[in-house]
């Protein structure tokens, strides 16, 4: 691939919640925070243990015959499966019992009880493991939002998305590495709603995604004990280097009535943006009536006032190089 422009995401050894709210939230940048407790899970949750622990509730989880998970064209299935019988096969490469192939991939994104209108969140759904899990305390407890069981089998890839709060992803045991993309990368990303099109980040097809190379990328490697901070909207794309075990909690840090209320998932888009997106389709809609150089021309000026409403002008050098400064404006 043509070199992309690649940074390390920032690792903050033992830093608290004073040190995290005043030097790293603020930033609203990709951190890694390493050296805090995320309590006993660390030494205890072995495959034998999360099994035993876990029981046989039944959960549904994605089952892939390839390493690169595509959501946009559903290259893998759901299956359900007891937690522990779904725990030793994830932990396994060769199975002698699978739904697709004998190599199968396994990876559980947890749900709420009630799927379409509740979070996940690990104290309902595995209070016998959620005790051994410490959640950070840094922020007030009316801002959660879930707590995600992510397990799965090593290899296997999650495609590049974003989610609309802030999240801390807590790797528990097994490596994985995590690139993360800046929300100002948006348009080298080539979204269909909030997932890029490029499936294969580290190979992808610059025929068919040219301006893929613009984006920069932000790479980490969590060892198990780690935290990773991605601020909403901060595309990620993860692939598990070992079968792994982690746990993300979303909580929210807009106002509570910005976000849509039947969001179990964290990434319906905030109310104000999804009526700003059908205002575009209007406006969209009512340009449809001119002939295609009124709507070029009309268009080209939307994209400017657009652009000089909302951008902030410092944080992007595409918008430096699209916009002259003067005429970057903050909202009134
Ligand atoms: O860790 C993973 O596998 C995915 C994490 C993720 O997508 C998230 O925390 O939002």
């Amino acid at each position: 691939m043509e070199l992309q422009e690649t940074v390390s995401v920032p690792v903050f050894p033992a830093v608290d919640k004073d040190g995290f709210l005043r030097d790293i939230y603020p930033q609203r940048r990709p951190a890694v925070l390493r050296g805090l407790s995320l309590g006993e899970c660390v030494e205890k949750w072995t495959v034998e243990y999360l099994g035993e622990r876990g029981g046989d509730k039944e959960v549904k989880v994605h089952v892939s015959t390839v390493p690169h998970m595509d959501f946009l064209h559903k290259n893998f299935a759901y299956k359900t499966l007891p937690f522990n019988e779904f725990v030793k096969r994830a932990s396994e490469k060769k199975h002698s019992d699978f739904f697709l192939c004998e190599d199968e991939s396994y990876y559980l994104r947890s749900l709420g009880e009630d799927v379409r209108k509740e979070p996940a969140d690990m104290s309902k759904q595995f209070p016998g493991l959620a005790e051994d899990f410490l959640i950070p305390q840094f922020f007030e407890p009316d801002q959660f939002f879930s707590s995600v069981f992510r397990i799965s089998s090593c290899g296997l890839q999650l495609w590049t998305h974003y989610d609309v709060m802030d999240n801390l992803l807590a790797q528990v045991t097994g490596r994985k590495r995590v690139v993360l993309y800046s929300p100002q990368d948006a348009l080298h990303l080539y979204l269909s709603g909030d997932k890029s099109e490029v499936l294969d980040i580290d190979s992808p097809d610059l025929n068919h995604f040219p301006d893929f190379v613009k984006a920069k990328r932000h790479e980490c490697v969590l060892e198990p004990g780690d935290l990773l901070f991605i601020p909403a909207l901060w595309f990620h794309n993860t692939r598990a280097l070992q079968f792994g075990v982690g746990v993300n909690v979303f909580w929210r840090h807009l106002p509570a009535d910005s976000y849509d209320r039947k969001d179990p998932y964290g990434n319906k888009d905030p109310v104000p943006a999804s009526r700003a997106l059908q205002g575009l389709e209007r406006a969209l809609h009512a340009l449809d009536q001119l002939p295609q150089e009124y709507r070029d021309f009309y268009g080209r000026r939307m994209i400017q006032r657009i652009q000089q409403r909302t951008y902030c002008c410092s944080l992007s050098i595409s918008t430096q190089n699209s916009l002259p400064s003067s005429q970057c404006t903050k909202p009134a």
